[in-house]
């Protein structure tokens, strides 16, 4: 096992990776920038270095700064937690020729996965349902007009380097497809520098599912049930269940084995995500694969009691899976409220600054992963998710009435949160009836439901 790990991270999840470590004995080295100083990351480490000014770009995306940090205190791997490097292939190659571990998948696993159309042929090739489309990068107007009246309109246009939602397009008519072509295009040569594009049958009332795997150095894949994600806004997730309140078991099963196959036919590595898009009719495909931890891992530990962190530790130091698939028993229901310093009565608006009245709920099923303390500043710099809120109940009901009591008894102040925003989907009908789809967040923000 390794002595010493780097956090290449900042928040609530360097926090997370440094209180893993401490309950396994190894020691932690964080990383901070300038505006960081006061952050609780630094605090609770072991050791402490400076890698830049407040930019993530100058410190936290700072390869060369993060490399040297990592000698001068002679760690042994280094933990990326989710966004800033954790999804770059030529990082986690530096990483490997410093003789340094990367806690993730191999830089093949994530260059692959950060391509969506070769993901995509490959997940085709190993019998896991994709959705229909171009099979390879539109090239020309005339093609992407066949192909879209084949599979017939609605299509959507996405950009190959994209993922998260980045660089799509829409299109309902061949002229407007043709257009929709051009621009995103550009959107994804400005934003990935890459100007390829491809085609999908578009779903207009789509699930987020997402299945959480598990892959050691010896070929053993696991899956950790899945994650519904539907309750997003502009491709930001606000809430996260599980198990989703609209699976029966038969999909269930299929899904997961679904995301084990996916797994393996790419040689998988340590934690990963499969994202599916879940129709209204029941039948689901492969969107894309998430090649890191995920901020809402934390459902799925809950309803496992599996700690994903450690697991991501141990795989990355050559152990064994410890329990094979029929070892994991799923228990009661799980869900993830984010805590963003945003003003949901105001169109989310970013809302730093200085937390002046603090208060954590806490009781029977309640988890909050956070960095914030009273006195703390939220800088302006970087995302504004502050917290996660996560409880654990006997079943979906019991979960939702924690939650409620859970969001009655927060407090944070004066900045804004999107606590309000919480506490008025947990009142909404359809949500407490398990009814809503991609379009949820808008709809209630314009009253529809
Ligand atoms: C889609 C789709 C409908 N049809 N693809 C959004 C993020 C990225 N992972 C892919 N996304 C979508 N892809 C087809 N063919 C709708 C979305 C989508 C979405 C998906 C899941 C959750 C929220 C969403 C919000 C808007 C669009």
């Amino acid at each position: 096992m390794f002595s010493k790990i780097l956090i290449a991270n900042r928040g609530e999840i360097a926090l997370r990776v440094i209180r893993a470590c401490k309950e396994m004995g190894i020691k932690t080295v964080a990383v901070y920038s300038q505006a960081d100083a006061d952050s609780l990351h630094v605090e609770f480490a072991d050791e402490a270095v400076c890698i830049g000014p407040a930019p993530s770009a100058a410190s936290y995306l700072n390869i060369a700064a993060i490399m040297s940090a990592a000698e001068i205190t002679d760690v042994e791997a280094i933990h990326p937690g989710y966004g800033f490097l954790s999804e770059n292939a030529h990082f986690a190659e530096i990483c490997e020729s410093c003789h340094i571990t990367f806690i993730g998948p191999t830089p093949e696993n994530i260059r692959l996965m950060g391509d969506k159309m070769i993901a995509k042929d490959t997940m085709r090739k190993a019998g896991v349902p994709i959705i229909p489309g171009s099979k390879a990068v539109i090239d020309n107007k005339d093609d992407a007009i066949k192909i879209a009246n084949k599979i017939k309109y609605p299509v959507i246009v996405k950009a190959s380097s994209g993922g998260g939602g980045k660089g799509m397009r829409v299109a309902h008519n061949d002229v407007r497809l043709a257009s929709s072509i051009i621009t995103a295009q550009s959107e994804a040569e400005v934003s990935f520098g890459n100007a390829n594009v491809y085609l999908e049958k578009y779903f207009e009332k789509p699930r987020h599912i997402e299945v959480q795997i598990l892959a050691d150095k010896f070929g053993h894949v696991v899956h950790l049930g899945e994650r519904d994600c539907t309750v997003q806004r502009r491709h930001q997730k606000l809430i996260e269940e599980t198990p989703s309140p609209v699976l029966n078991q038969k999909i269930r099963k299929k899904i997961a084995e679904a995301a084990v196959r996916a797994a393996k036919a790419v040689n998988y590595i340590n934690a990963g995500t499969i994202e599916f898009l879940l129709d209204t009719d029941g039948t689901f495909y492969f969107m894309e694969m998430n090649t890191r931890i995920q901020v809402e891992h934390t459902i799925t530990e809950m309803v496992t009691g599996i700690d994903l962190v450690k697991e991501q530790i141990k795989i990355a130091a050559g152990r064994k899976l410890e329990y094979s698939q029929d070892d994991i028993k799923f228990e009661g229901a799980a869900i993830e409220c984010r805590i963003n310093a945003e003003d949901s009565e105001n169109g989310f608006m970013p809302s730093p600054g200085k937390i002046e009245n603090l208060h954590f709920p806490g009781g029977r099923g309640v988890r909050l992963d956070s960095h914030i303390y009273s006195g703390y500043t939220i800088p302006p710099f970087y995302d504004s998710m502050i917290g996660k809120l996560i409880v654990h109940g006997k079943d979906r009901q019991d979960a939702i009435k924690i939650m409620q009591r859970a969001l009655e008894e927060f407090v944070i102040g004066p900045i804004k949160t999107t606590i309000p925003f919480h506490k008025f989907v947990f009142n909404n009908p359809q949500f407490l009836r398990g009814n809503y789809y991609t379009n949820f967040v808008e709809q209630i923000l314009e009253k529809k439901v």
